[in-house]
């Protein structure tokens, strides 16, 4: 199915990742809102702290609109973060000033009585209440065509923060603690698909047309721990999501993921696959792209640079990707050095789509 004409009322990005060929494809960015935009700069500033941004529905609505009034994207995204929901579970959840997350760690099964999902008053739905209604908010006022995203963190990447404490190189920790208590850890896995499907299900009740899987840490399991703690909780989010709402579209990023994306691609169940930067264009498109629509994958340093060779690098990911299913995005999110005006650029030329060779 292929057209290029705007006939069809829905959205460019539901179209797409309903396997229709949109040309110009329709182009959102990981990390759209955030550090880059002096005026998210301001307005954090404002709020105090970061997750008390997330928090505030007015401020966190106002955030994820920003992208949309500067570069009018396809999309809008959520403004919050994966770490809401080990924070609504009770750990202790803190943002350092330019340092990133920092988590109480959590490493054995022992400490696992100490998180809940239960709806006490300052229980786990009670915690996320406001993320709802900045979704509700953000619906309410979206421009016709402009869709939005829900998201949460897939469970194994969320799970890398709670036992690491915070960002991690070498992931040692979870890995020894997945790989020595598998039973244990599933304890925790468990736990988190079930607060994933709460979170993204109040999100589409809330407005939500699309949601996002990240799982942002994928590339550093062997296949038998990719099979376990990735490929099977997506199904089971996946499953619950669709038997509430069936025709709900979901991407799934499984970064770094290699040739583990054909499986994901095949097996997760999800209606997109957002592709990393290190997926090599050509086997995208003969190998991932006939199995489902795809997004990606510019390397976010291409942005960051600018320019002709990001231009180049954009004509690539067309010519390679344009002809099929695509949603035009990065691998990754956003540098928080990227001048905004090369964003601009950016959306321009995906738009322009000049240079592009026939297929
Ligand atoms: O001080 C600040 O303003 C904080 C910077 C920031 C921002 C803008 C963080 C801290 N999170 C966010 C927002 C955010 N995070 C969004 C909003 C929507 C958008 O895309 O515009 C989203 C989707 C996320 C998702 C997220 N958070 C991921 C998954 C995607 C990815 O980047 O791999 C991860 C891993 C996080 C954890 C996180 N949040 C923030 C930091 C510094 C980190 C650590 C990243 C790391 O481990 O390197």
């Amino acid at each position: 199915m292929t057209s290029s004409n705007s006939e069809n009322r829905q959205a460019p990005l539901l179209r797409v990742l309903a396997g229709e060929t949109v040309t110009p494809p329709p182009v959102w960015l990981m990390r759209q809102a955030g550090r880059y935009l002096p005026e998210y700069r301001a307005l954090r500033a404002e709020a105090g702290g970061f997750l008390d941004l997330c928090y505030t529905p007015a401020k966190a609505a106002e955030v994820t609109l920003q992208p949309v009034r500067r570069f009018g994207v396809d999309a809008a995204i959520l403004f919050s973060d994966i770490l809401v929901i080990p924070q609504a579970l009770g750990q202790d959840v803190r943002f350092e000033e330019d340092e990133g997350p920092r988590l109480a760690p959590l490493r054995d099964r022992g400490r696992l009585s100490t998180l809940t999902l239960d709806g006490a008053a300052d229980g786990f739905a009670a915690t996320l209440g406001p993320i709802y209604e900045t979704v509700a908010r953000v619906s309410e006022v979206l421009p016709a065509g402009c869709a939005l995203i829900g998201f949460a963190g897939a469970p194994w990447t969320v799970a890398t923060y709670m036992v690491e404490g915070g960002t991690s190189r070498e992931f040692h920790h979870v890995k020894r603690w997945a790989f020595g208590d598998p039973d244990g850890f599933d304890t925790l896995i468990d736990m988190l698909v079930e607060a994933t499907v709460q979170y993204l299900s109040h999100q589409v009740a809330a407005g939500a047309e699309v949601v996002q899987l990240f799982d942002s840490h994928v590339g550093v399991l062997p296949e038998a721990a990719f099979e376990r703690w990735v490929l099977a909780p997506a199904q089971r989010i996946v499953r619950a999501l669709k038997s509430e709402y069936p025709a709900l579209p979901i991407i799934g990023f499984p970064r770094g993921a290699g040739p583990n994306y054909l499986r994901y691609a095949r097996e997760s169940g999800v209606s997109a696959v957002g592709l990393d930067s290190a997926v090599p264009l050509n086997w995208a498109k003969s190998m991932v792209q006939p199995l489902l629509p795809v997004q990606g994958n510019l390397d976010p340093v291409y942005l960051l640079q600018g320019g002709s060779a990001m231009d180049a690098a954009v004509g690539e990911v067309l010519a390679a990707l344009g002809n099929g299913p695509l949603v035009f995005n990065l691998g990754h999110g956003v540098i928080k050095e990227t001048p905004p005006e090369h964003v601009a650029a950016l959306i321009a030329r995906v738009r322009s789509d000049a240079g592009r060779e026939p297929a």
